[in-house]
């Protein structure tokens, strides 16, 4: 199929639901025909980028990394996928210049801090308000919400395969 090679761009807080949508996302597209990468924490944080923890230097290195693979990926093709916290507009907008206009979606996954507390899958907000976490994203580091976001989806309203709709009838009007 002809669907145009593209970056899907995910931020939002830990727990916000990026992996989630993203791997729904994949699935129908892949279901579709379409070729696909999702580039996440657990596939970079533990090869690619493992000399990498969570200060702002080395969050910016993760996502420069991260883009430059992704270019590689969008230039092989691919429909990409990537889901990571990406907390500074700084770096979104460092990526965003790696592609020429419209190849670049950014998705703001904006569940709201509350919610992702609740969630606590990993128990990493309650390490974190323990101080037994530093420097984590929405306790006691920057997240710096996108102000130009091409989609904007709060995982705590409405559900998982109408939020994938929207996303597909984004990629498929482009
Ligand atoms: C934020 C952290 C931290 C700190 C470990 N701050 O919910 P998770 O567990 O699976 O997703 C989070 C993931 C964030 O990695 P990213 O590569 O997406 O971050 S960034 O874009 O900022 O480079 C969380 C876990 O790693 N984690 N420590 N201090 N999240």
């Amino acid at each position: 199929k002809r669907q145009q090679p593209v970056l899907l761009w995910f931020t939002g807080l830990s727990g916000a639901g990026k992996s989630t949508l993203a791997g729904a996302l994949e699935r129908a597209l892949y279901s579709e025909g379409f070729h696909t990468y999702l580039l996440d924490g657990d596939n970079v944080r533990h090869g690619l980028c493992k000399d990498l923890g969570f200060s702002q230097a080395d969050r910016d290195e993760n996502l420069r990394r991260v883009g430059e693979v992704a270019r590689l990926m969008v230039d092989a093709g691919l429909v990409v996928l990537s889901a990571f916290i990406s907390p500074t507009r700084e770096e979104r907008d460092r990526i965003r210049a790696l592609f020429p206009a419209g190849q670049f979606i950014e998705v703001h996954v904006s569940t709201p801090l509350a919610v992702c507390e609740e969630r606590d899958p990993k128990g990493l907000y309650q390490k974190a308000r323990q101080g037994e976490i530093a420097n984590f994203t929405g306790i006691s580091a920057p997240y710096e919400e996108p102000l130009n976001a091409e989609l904007t989806i709060d995982t705590s309203r409405g559900d998982l395969a109408s939020q994938v709709l929207a996303l597909l009838h984004y990629l498929t009007a482009l």
